[in-house]
């Protein structure tokens, strides 16, 4: 898969795309992530990538030709998805993610607080995503969640261990509470079961566990 990232603060995305899990998935041959700055792509010669709204209003609008340019020299063919970060997107969830996920080539453009020229967003723009009610400064941050969340299901990338697989065990439910050594800490015990070696017994222990956290925390995903 490849992820272009177009922003105005390419520098931010280093030190998180090129460490652990996303770096590992780099060097596989599994991804490939380029950030671009918007900057490079202005003909204006104060490298302005903003204006203010026609018809007045505070703040500043970001300018449809360097989001423009960037997209056409970025853009494969047909198959390469552009996804705009923006707070009136459709909100992230694991299913979401799954579906960006089989994508071959994603741009992402980060929006802003200023806002972007509509035109952008009815030309170019094939998908809107935001990661939450609440409110950022960028949409850098919810791009990095977003790779972030669809790298961990490439194929490959996750060793069988820590595999996605495993979340279909108790899919839609909570984990249940997890225990290492020593089995008593300062008094505090470790549930017998876990100790027990009956394996079906621990099984059922984990679900019953899992359901009544999940109940109690998250209802809504029982529904
Ligand atoms: C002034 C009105 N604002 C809408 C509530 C406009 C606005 C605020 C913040 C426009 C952009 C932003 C910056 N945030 C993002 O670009 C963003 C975002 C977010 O703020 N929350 C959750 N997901 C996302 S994705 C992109």
């Amino acid at each position: 898969m490849k992820i272009d990232i177009v922003t105005i603060f390419p520098k931010v995305f280093k030190p998180i795309l090129g460490e652990s899990i996303i770096k590992r998935a780099q060097k596989k041959g599994l991804l490939k992530i380029a950030v671009y700055n918007l900057r490079d792509y202005t003909k204006d010669k104060h490298k302005k990538i903003d204006d203010r709204p026609f018809g007045g209003g505070p703040g500043m609008v970001f300018t449809p030709q360097p989001i423009f340019d960037a997209v056409k020299c970025i853009k494969k063919d047909r198959g390469t998805k552009v996804v705009l970060l923006t707070p009136q997107g459709e909100t992230l969830n694991q299913k979401l993610a799954q579906k960006l996920s089989k994508n071959k080539h994603l741009i992402l453009i980060c929006g802003h607080y200023e806002g972007i020229d509509e035109r952008v967003r009815m030309s170019l723009v094939d998908e809107e995503v935001s990661i939450g009610d609440y409110i950022l400064t960028g949409g850098e941050l919810p791009a990095m969640v977003l790779v972030d969340t669809i790298v961990r299901l490439l194929s490959g990338v996750l060793g069988d261990k820590d595999s996605v697989k495993s979340e279909s065990f108790c899919r839609g439910l909570l984990e249940y509470p997890q225990y290492t050594r020593p089995a008593n800490y300062k008094g505090k015990k470790v549930p017998k079961v876990l100790l027990s070696g009956n394996h079906q017994a621990i099984a059922s222990w984990r679900k019953e566990q899992a359901l009544k956290i999940t109940k109690k925390k998250r209802p809504d995903l029982l529904k």
